[in-house]
């Protein structure tokens, strides 16, 4: 069995007791989305991701599996290729079969046992390849390891429309940190959710088994377990919408009735129909979404689609 030697910067996974509570005392009551991803809330995301309603993951597969060798060829030989929350490392095989030579892979993610298995797996499955994986807060300042070839191009790979979930001042300023780590001459191929029939798009944030209400309301659950908090979830309510004036699916947790909630000693108090608000998912139209880039110091260099046009994957230049 291959042995991969983690780097661990010991992240904290979840929030602070000062985030939350000002999340929650802000007069539009809001928790950051990172929170909805502890063990349980990442095995509902999977789900999601397999969901019929749920059309991103299987239309970003259908791009990787049709244009991955055009991806390698644009990326170039001798590359060191860094993931950003690379989860488990699924779509990062259709890359690293066609890519020429990489110097190693630099899987990053918070959840130590995921990255360790999916590291363990790509090792051995690709025997040449030097796999460094990075246990970190991606969005915070981290070191990449050394690698004992030396790369001709740093690129970061970030897929499944994640950039989405920042709103855009964030997403910019995270662009820009990741230009910095790759460095000049550096590449980014990522994944991003494009505007389409706000009807799909509610399809798929309200699918009919219930599965992402599961996941948003499983973040009180959260709450109660690490902030001693006495959230009841039978009384809150899983309300996901497109807004398109800001083209962004809003995730809230509506309270059903006038109530009160102690979390982490503190009384919260909610009105009826008082919301909480979970998560931002941005849409982008393909000019849109070069303009963003652009501001962040990338150039689109190219550009593949599905036949649907639902879905994009990108590789941006350092301008
Ligand atoms: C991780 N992220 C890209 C997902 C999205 O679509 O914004 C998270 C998600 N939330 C509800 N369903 C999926």
């Amino acid at each position: 069995m291959n042995n991969v030697s983690l780097h661990d910067l010991a992240p904290t996974s979840g929030a602070s007791r000062e985030e939350v509570l000002r999340g929650l005392r802000s007069p539009q009551k809001e928790l950051p989305c990172k929170l909805l991803y502890d063990e349980y809330g990442s095995q509902l995301f999977e789900q999601i991701c397999a969901l019929d309603e749920y059309y991103p993951t299987r239309a970003e597969l259908r791009i990787m599996r049709a244009s991955a060798s055009d991806m390698a060829e644009s990326i170039g030989p001798d590359c060191l290729l860094i993931e950003y929350g690379s989860g488990s490392s699924t779509k990062t095989p259709l890359l690293l079969d066609h890519l020429d030579q990489p110097v190693a892979y630099v899987p990053i993610d918070i959840s130590r046992e995921m990255l360790h298995e999916s590291s363990r797996q790509l090792a051995r499955r690709y025997p040449g390849l030097e796999v460094l994986p990075v246990c970190a807060d991606y969005t915070s300042p981290f070191e990449l390891p050394g690698t004992h070839r030396a790369a001709r191009r740093r690129v970061a790979y970030y897929p499944g429309s994640t950039l989405g979930n920042f709103v855009p001042e964030d997403a910019k300023r995270f662009l820009r940190r990741i230009g910095d780590v790759c460095g000049p001459g550096g590449g980014l191929l990522l994944g991003v959710d494009l505007k389409k029939d706000p009807l799909m798009l509610h399809r798929a944030y309200n699918d009919a088994l219930g599965t992402t209400a599961a996941f948003n309301l499983n973040v009180l659950r959260r709450l109660n377990r690490e902030f001693q908090a006495t959230f009841d979830l039978d009384r809150f309510r899983h309300y996901a919408f497109y807004n398109p004036v800001f083209a962004r699916i809003e995730m809230h947790l509506v309270s059903l009735v006038p109530q009160h909630v102690l979390v982490a000693g503190v009384d919260i108090a909610f009105e009826r129909g008082e919301s909480i608000w979970t998560e931002a998912s941005y849409k982008y139209n393909q000019s849109e979404f070069a303009t963003l880039v652009g501001a962040a110091g990338w150039h689109v260099a190219q550009t593949w689609t599905d036949d649907r046009n639902l879905f994009t994957v990108q590789y941006l230049t350092r301008t």
